[in-house]
């Protein structure tokens, strides 16, 4: 075994928004640190979601990092949402101009962590033979970066070309004359399928549950507008940090049940003629607790498709039924429901007939088969837990976080678990992050974690994790938010129902950024409540 690093203070893993952030707060501190990037270089999710279509679906000025008072002016966006190559670019410019690529091993993929009781100390292995043993473990694995391919006999006799939208090829593909199938409508497919259609032969959309959908209205910004947001980006970034859900918009005052039904007709018009997702999150504070609230803005959204989609039957199998709009994760598109308007472009409902197998030259459903030469699986992803149970960690006597979890996910704070003593976790299951503005929620763990270090290390402290009562609590406490809404109507990946065998467990914190954020400060505030330092 190479003993390339050593012992150092802390090991991050992960090159992402967050794992980035991490290494230059660490290295602010004086701390001692190594850290490993399972691809060749930064970016995470914005390395690896290649696929065409593929962006953010928060304003490119609040999608971004704060740290930074030079960064923030220094750069400028070139669109409202923008899109893959321009966050990596991005991304790639934070690491240059802080210098943090020196921190990272890149190509090297995390297999193992395992806390050692006697010394305190994790030890980390990596798939090139690396170990390094660590006081701190920092995991930035981000929440949806472990690709799930569905189990699909016969995948393995496919004559042509299939991919995952989260692990796309960096030299990009080319589907010119070629017949296209995509499979899954969430945001990877919504993103993609009008892109793809404008390349393809033919495009066949495999669609097993209909999704509600808002329209982005993607623009340029002009100059005097990407001036006119550094001049106010102090006030807009703060107003972010409180909101509900990292947004430069909240919830309205006012209700849906309770406003006249013109009035709620022109305010969704309105907001739906701005695009983004205001249309939902800046609009009555009912929309997510009423189903009868929710209702209006589904049937809203069912309306406009109905408007759009010119073959009625088509119209009827996009239009989502039986779960409240919002409650799988939504959607912002680019033309996605005019697709279905082009004549190159089909649409199978999975419901009415389920896939079958791959065959050689396709695929088959139960009434019929369909020739492709390219498949893309836009299938998602295991949420939040996946990326941290993929990882073989074990806390104390040798407990593996994926046993630990295998009822659910249980954590305090969604930053640290019990058994796993100085394990710190960003953006993990049970803290907002996946509910709103990643970035947003990844800045301010990060902060808490890092201040909670350099409360440890002047305390001379050896060790910390919650307690089994806090985290009790907090479980509960998620789970109870959760239910008080109608997240839990839905099969979504955030109640972890898109993974066969996975446990039913809303998994994010449902309460709003601002009210977490102020909790955490509280905790600290309080030497840690919840917590046991040793
Ligand atoms: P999502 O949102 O999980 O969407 C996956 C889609 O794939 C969804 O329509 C699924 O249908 C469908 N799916 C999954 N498994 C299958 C199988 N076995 N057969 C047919 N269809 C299937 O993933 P995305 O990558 O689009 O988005 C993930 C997040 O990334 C997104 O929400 C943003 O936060 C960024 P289902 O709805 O489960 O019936």
């Amino acid at each position: 075994m190479k003993l390339k690093g050593g012992e150092v203070d802390a090991v991050v893993i992960g090159a992402g928004f967050a794992g980035l952030y991490a290494v230059y707060r660490l290295r602010q501190m004086g701390l001692s640190h190594r850290a490993f990037e399972q691809g060749g270089g930064v970016g995470g999710t914005w390395y690896w979601n290649r696929y065409p279509g593929a962006g953010s679906d928060s304003e490119s000025w609040v999608y971004s990092f704060t740290f930074s008072e030079e960064l923030e002016q220094e750069w400028s966006w070139s669109c409202r949402f923008p899109g893959q190559a321009e966050i990596l670019r991005y991304l790639e410019h934070v690491a240059d101009r802080f210098d943090l690529r020196r921190s990272f091993d890149f190509n090297t993929r995390v297999t193992g962590a395992a806390y050692d009781e006697p010394s305190g100390l994790w030890t980390i292995k990596t798939q090139r033979d690396d170990e390094v043993r660590a006081k701190y473990l920092i995991t930035a694995v981000g929440c949806l970066s472990a690709a799930q391919v569905p189990n699909i006999p016969g995948l393995d006799q496919f004559k042509g070309h299939w991919y995952h939208t989260g692990q796309w090829p960096h030299e990009g593909v080319d589907f010119t004359g070629k017949r296209v199938g995509v499979i899954g409508t969430g945001s990877s497919g919504i993103q993609s399928i009008p892109v793809i259609a404008k390349q393809a032969q033919h495009l066949t959309v495999f669609q097993r549950t209909p999704n509600f959908s808002v329209p982005a209205r993607n623009a340029t910004l002009s100059p005097e507008r990407v001036n006119q947001i550094k001049r106010d980006i102090k006030k807009i970034r703060e107003f972010c940090r409180w909101s509900t859900i990292g947004q430069p918009y909240d919830w309205q005052e006012a209700e849906a049940l309770k406003v006249d039904p013109e009035e709620r007709n022109q305010q969704f018009e309105t907001a739906w003629q701005k695009g983004g997702f205001e249309w939902m999150f800046g609009s009555y504070r009912d929309l997510l607790f009423d189903k009868k609230a929710n209702d209006m803005a589904a049937d809203f959204v069912r309306e406009k498709i109905r408007g759009v989609v010119n073959n009625p039957e088509v119209a009827r199998k996009l239009i989502p039924t039986g779960y409240p709009i919002a409650t799988k994760r939504l959607p912002l598109d680019t033309d996605y429901f005019e697709t279905f308007n082009r004549d190159n472009v089909d649409l199978v409902d999975l419901r009415e007939s389920p896939i079958e197998e791959v065959m050689a030259t396709g695929l088959r459903t139960r009434d019929k088969s369909y020739e492709l030469d390219a498949i893309v699986f836009a299938t998602g992803f295991d949420a939040l837990t996946g990326p941290l149970t993929r990882i073989d960690i074990r806390g104390r006597d040798g407990q593996k976080l994926e046993e630990k979890w295998s009822v659910g996910a249980r954590t305090y704070l969604g930053v640290s678990t019990r058994g796993f003593p100085n394990m710190f976790m960003i953006t993990g299951p049970g803290s907002p992050s996946v509910l709103g503005n990643m970035p947003v929620s990844i800045e301010q763990h990060v902060d808490w974690i890092c201040e909670c270090i350099a409360h440890l290390q002047k305390n001379g402290a050896s060790t910390i994790e919650p307690t089994k009562d806090a985290e009790e609590k907090w479980v509960a406490h998620v789970q109870d938010l959760a239910d008080a809404t109608l997240f839990p109507q839905a099969d979504s990946w955030y109640m972890g129902a898109n993974i066969p065998g996975k446990p039913r467990v809303f998994m994010p914190y449902i309460g709003g950024f601002g009210t977490y954020r102020k909790l955490c400060a509280d905790i600290a505030e309080k030497d840690y409540e919840g917590f046991t330092i040793t």
